[in-house]
């Protein structure tokens, strides 16, 4: 097993540039030098940094020429960090080799010792009120843990916006949405769920088509219910999943996998219900970082998440891991993906072009190869939505040169992010503390590190956590997503500007800091047993254990008449062994067993010609190999795009993941699936069962 910490340790020492740190034996940070020897990830398969005529690039093109892999620059030991202006150079010859996919970002904050900071409603009297377009991102109001405990009661509620688009919101006090959860390692977390939807709750349809193929899988009712008291159903007991039930999903946690805690296969809260808790401990142990909380209703889903159901965990404690991020002023951005405002309008710029929307087979526009066209979706950044074709940007104001510690969370259904902050056009570095929830530099090789990148890859799900620096007065700035190649059958996920970075003197200050590294000390030493998370003994850096045995999976697709090219597409995630099935709801039966205590390596492979996204409940997993090449990054995931096939290679591509079932609190039976969601309702899934350690059984 490879350490990571002599890596890290090398890199720290200025191997900042690929070749450098090949030749010092870090070809796993430097593997994307490896890659340009792969024809079929030359020119970015994964996170292309394809331009369209609306966005600037840099003059001479290097830092939007990577493909589309993770990789990194590494800054050492505190104080140096003041220095990287210095090896921009530097930062260029690296960044020409990287691509990244880590993750994406939203900009909430708060803040206090208060329960609840500066509560601020959205603007509107709607029900599931939404900021104007173009206007500045607002904060998500922070709830927070008080003695150990975070109460909160939410209401969730739906309704139709004037452009027929469903809308879900989690509402606390009455108009509040989507608040973060602020919660520290030992807490108990209650949080009761109030089922307001209506009978009759609006869909969102699944593509320009109106098609649906939501839920057509599952064999649970595709009619809303109608309930009344009497006839409402247990939640905890298997109830159908339909268009107004709902229940949560805690995603990242290590927390049990049952009812009134993170069970997912089973809960369902129908209308009338009475308020339902979840009552959950977060474990001592749990990396401090972002996670999020949102639906997992099986064919139901998508629904619900593009209609906006969706809202940020945090997990304190980061600047306890490192002093690199201590007494920031922090936004949390929620960037969620939205049925389009405008399907039918020409891309703007480019008038002369007819709008030929091409459709995939689930009747989303389909990739078109060139990083511009129309998207699948559109998306908001905290609620300020950024619609095709003009793209109005929202509004980000900023200090000037402020540091600002951003948490971004990717909350859409199906959008790809790949995130850059550009100046005058120009990437700039971002220094990433945090990916899915993990710090990067919780390995236990010690030192506060974060890792430079100029662009941020983020999957659906997938989490991404950053230091950025405001530009200068009056520098023109902007954060932009550039164009992810999705695959032929994949979505279109063009380049675009989300928005504008305005810098000024009088821009507020965000609500929330991160404590500073002298108080963070003390209040960790004078904390409690339970919540004394940086004194938390930990098992041993996943990069070390031997894994017990080596499974694989794959994901492919399947037209479900194979004699019409227009018939629907099946989606399946299978264990390499087993016959490709859909996700059926109705069975519990795992299609893999593991006991607690197992540590595993999953090679996830890709048979279709189309991105997926992996991801498992319960557990983090550390990526040991993308496409073949050994990578090994320093910190864990719980998200992972899978490179799509691209219909020629004689092998398809897989990634290598450790999987890690050390944590008693995965005993259990949940998921594994693709999370864009369309895929995962449609039946990209399957079972894992965790058994208690010592407990015999046949293993399938
Ligand atoms: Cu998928």
């Amino acid at each position: 097993m490879h350490s990571s910490t002599p890596r890290l340790k090398n890199l720290t020492n200025g191997a900042l540039d690929s070749s450098a740190a090949a030749k010092a034996g870090l070809g796993n940070y430097a593997f994307s030098a490896a890659l340009e020897a792969l024809p079929h990830l030359k020119s970015g398969e994964m996170f292309p940094s394809w331009s369209t005529p609306r966005i600037p690039t840099t003059p001479n093109g290097l830092f939007l020429r990577g493909h589309s892999l993770v990789c990194f620059a590494f800054r050492g030991q505190a104080g140096k960090l003041v220095r990287f202006l210095s090896l921009t150079i530097l930062f260029a010859l690296f960044f020409a080799f990287c691509g990244a996919h880590v993750v994406v970002a939203q900009v909430l904050q708060s803040a206090s010792d208060a329960p609840v900071t500066s509560p601020r409603k959205l603007e509107g009297d709607a029900i599931c009120a939404r900021p104007k377009v173009g206007s500045e991102i607002p904060e998500p109001v922070n709830l927070t843990s008080k003695n150990g405990q975070l109460t909160v009661d939410l209401i969730f509620r739906s309704e139709t916006d004037e452009h027929g688009r469903a809308r879900f919101c989690y509402l606390y006090d009455g108009t509040v949405e989507s608040p973060n959860l602020r919660v520290n390692p030992g807490d108990l977390l209650i949080l009761r769920l109030k089922n307001e939807l209506a009978p009759g709750t609006p869909r969102n349809s699944t593509s320009l088509k109106g098609h649906s193929k939501s839920g057509s899988a599952t064999k649970h009712s595709a009619m809303p219910m109608i309930s009344s008291p009497a006839s409402v159903p247990d939640p905890c007991g298997n109830a159908a999943m339909d268009a107004t039930s709902t229940n949560l999903h805690f995603h990242g946690l290590t927390i049990p996998p049952v009812c009134h805690q993170d069970d997912v296969l089973h809960t369902s809260i129908h209308p009338g219900s009475a308020s339902f808790e979840y009552r959950t401990r977060i474990p001592e142990d749990q990396p401090p970082g972002l996670y999020w909380y949102h639906p997992h209703l099986h064919g139901f889903t998508r629904a619900q998440v593009v209609g906006g159901a969706s809202g940020a965990i945090i997990v304190e404690g980061i600047e306890q891991k490192n002093k690199q991020v201590a007494g920031l002023p922090e936004r949390v951005i929620l960037i969620r993906d939205e049925d389009l405002l405008n399907p039918g309008a020409a891309p703007s710029g480019n008038s002369q072009k007819a709008p030929s929307v091409l459709l995939d087979r689930d009747g989303d526009a389909r990739n078109t190869g060139d990083g511009s066209g129309v998207p699948a979706k559109d998306v908001s950044l905290n609620f300020v939505s950024v619609p095709y074709p003009d793209y109005p940007p929202a509004t980000i104001r900023m200090r000037p040169l402020e540091r600002q510690f951003w948490r971004v969370v990717n909350a859409s259904s199906i959008t790809y992010l790949n995130l850059q902050v550009l100046f005058e056009g120009k990437p700039q570095a971002l220094g990433i503390a945090g990916v899915d929830g993990a710090p990067v530099n919780d390995n236990g090789s010690g030192g506060d590190y974060v890792l430079w990148q100029n662009h941020l890859g983020v999957p659906p799900g997938g989490r991404t956590e950053f230091i950025v620096t405001a530009p200068a007065q009056g520098t023109s700035a902007s954060l932009i997503t550039r164009s992810v190649n999705t695959g032929r059958d994949g979505e279109n996920d063009p380049t675009r500007t989300l928005a504008n970075i305005v810098s000024a003197l009088d821009a507020a200050e965000p609500a929330f800091f991160l404590p500073a590294a002298a108080a963070s000390a003390a209040a960790s030493a004078n904390a409690s047993a339970t919540v004394r998370a940086a004194e938390v003994s930990r098992l041993p850096w996943l990069g070390k254990v031997t894994p017990i045995r080596t499974r694989r999976l794959y994901f492919s697709e399947r037209l479900r008449n194979p004699g019409d090219p227009k018939s629907a597409t099946d989606f399946y995630l299978t264990v390499e062994g087993q016959k490709p099935a859909l996700f059926d709801p109705g069975s519990s039966a795992p299609n893999i067993v593991v006991h607690q205590g197992d540590v595993e390596d999953w090679i996830i492979e890709n048979r279709s010609q189309e991105l997926h996204d992996f991801h498992i409940h319960q557990v983090h997993f550390l990526m040991l190999e993308w496409f073949g090449i050994p990578i090994n990054e320093p910190f864990l995931r719980d998200t992972i795009p899978v490179p799509f096939w691209d219909g020629k290679t004689t092998q398809y591509p897989t990634v290598r993941l450790r999987m890690d079932f050390r944590d008693p609190n995965a005993v259990g039976v949940f998921p594994f699936h693709c999370h864009l969601l369309e895929h995962e309702d449609g039946g990209m899934m399957g079972l894992i069962r965790v058994e208690p350690a010592g407990v015999s059984s046949a293993r399938p």
